[in-house]
């Protein structure tokens, strides 16, 4: 069946900020109380989405949630006015408030896991909200992320949306910065494999958090109808996730038939990739790139973002594109390692840079900042045009940053309830922008702040 791969970006919202809130991302550490720039942030996005909407490729925008989110601290005990609740907030208890301005929906990895209809019993596109229940800052995005893909893919005869997995640490779930999908083509039948950090409770001694759980995976693949022998569950190295990859995609990328991985990604690499070998068996034979410590040092791998990059088949082109982050060909050891690597024979052609700088100093490379959503012809037909990237909408959507997005967020700017009203205010046009209706955001509604977020 004829099928694209699309991307769906994360329009990077108004209060884009470094509020160092992900423990084991070590960039939302270390960046943590710098001064960032929403618009410059916003524009970088976006002229990502506009070059692969460019080169012909199919490019959706999923909006920013409404930031702070003010049902979070009504739930927590803030009371009053809007502009009330934000100040005692600020006042008492201003780790809460970062948390509720975050504007971490942007990376629309983490909003969901797709199953494209060739793999899933019922022939449906199947799509899970992520409850990303591990960070406080990242919980409370499940529910307005569920409504965005719905909005996105509103026809139940060719998708099937899921709610976020139960609101529990055992179902912890990250979205697809843990899923890889391998392929001989988009539209065919493909392997899923599913990357946990632990098999159930925290790991004891570990420095970090693994943020996604097999159980969760497990749900995953039986709400989506997958088949068991296309499907691989592979454990994440403890090295890795101690070493700084918090989501699995930090250190691994994989498209068509190609998985690009460093040696540490996996715990049991031989396991790993003959698990994968067997489950592709009869589909396509899988090519594996796997970068050694001696040629990319894991640290370096993950202060570059060089497997945060998209793999892409691009129009026209026989081998697939690395779209990197400007980051690694600004780390000598990576740019000599990539010179290497197109300059063989090796499944991976060519590397494109773009410049997300603003996206990350929060730990979130090009490959974050996008969803895949595999569209056979039929589905295209019945995706919501309106949150398709073309040049008009491109034009409409930087003249609504220009306009509305401050050039400079601190710390203490976030105490602001201006900065509530501004983004309202952005929010209100955006869903005319993109047509998502009235009552959209929460607070469009008239029950805003009482329910589940
Ligand atoms: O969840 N950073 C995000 C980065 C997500 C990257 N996504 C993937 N690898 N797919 C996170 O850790 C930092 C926010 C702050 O500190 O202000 C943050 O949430």
């Amino acid at each position: 069946m004829a099928a694209v791969e699309a991307n769906y970006d994360g329009l990077v919202g108004l209060t884009h900020n470094y509020g160092g809130l992900s423990a084991g991302n070590l960039a939302s550490s270390r960046n943590k109380g710098q001064i960032s720039h929403p618009r410059e942030a916003a524009l970088q996005g976006l002229a990502k989405m506009k070059r692969l909407a460019d080169a012909g490729l199919v490019q959706g925008v999923l909006p920013p949630h409404e930031r702070p989110f003010l049902p979070l601290l009504r739930a927590a005990g803030f009371g009053g006015t809007d502009a009330q609740v934000i100040e005692q907030c600020a006042s008492t208890a201003p780790g809460l408030l970062r948390a509720a301005s975050s504007a971490a929906a942007m990376w629309a990895a983490n909003a969901a896991t797709v199953s494209p209809s060739a793999d899933t019993a019922d022939g449906r596109l199947h799509v899970s909200a992520a409850n990303l229940v591990t960070m406080l800052h990242r919980s409370i995005e499940g529910a307005q992320t569920a409504r965005s893909l719905r909005a996105a893919f509103p026809d139940t005869a060719h998708f099937a949306v899921h709610e976020p997995l139960p609101m529990q640490d055992h179902f912890a779930d990250e979205g697809a910065a843990n899923h890889v999908r391998l392929c001989a083509e988009h539209g065919a039948p493909g392997v899923e494999i599913f990357v946990h950090g632990r098999a159930g409770d925290c790991v004891p001694g570990l420095k970090y958090p693994a943020r996604q759980t097999l159980p969760a995976n497990q749900a995953l693949a039986r709400r989506h109808g997958l088949a068991a022998q296309r499907t691989v569950h592979a454990l994440q190295s403890p090295r890795a996730i101690e070493a700084g990859a918090f989501h699995n995609d930090v250190v691994c990328v994989g498209a068509k038939t190609c998985l690009f991985f460093h040696e540490h990604a996996f715990a049991g690499t031989r396991a790993v990739l003959e698990a994968i070998r067997r489950a592709a068996d009869g589909l396509f034979d899988p090519q594996f790139v796997q970068v050694s410590e001696d040629e990319v040092p894991l640290a370096d791998a993950i202060t570059s973002y060089l497997f945060n990059s998209m793999l892409v088949a691009w129009p026209g082109e026989e081998r697939l594109v690395l779209i990197a982050p400007l980051e690694s060909r600004e780390t000598p050891g990576v740019a000599r390692y990539l010179e290497r690597l197109t300059g063989g024979n090796g499944p991976i052609g060519r590397v494109e840079f773009v410049d997300v700088r603003q996206s990350m100093r929060n730990g979130g490379g090009p490959a974050c900042l996008r969803l895949r959503v595999v569209l056979s012809d039929a589905e295209q037909a019945a995706a919501n045009a309106h949150m398709l990237l073309d040049d008009a909408l491109y034009d409409q959507l930087t003249g609504w940053v220009q306009r509305h997005y401050r050039d400079e967020l601190a710390p203490a700017d976030l105490a602001d309830p201006a900065l509530l009203e501004e983004g309202r205010a952005a929010l209100d046009e955006l869903t005319g922008i993109l047509r998502l209706g009235s009552g959209f955001y929460p607070f469009q509604r008239e029950s805003a702040g009482s329910g589940r977020f």
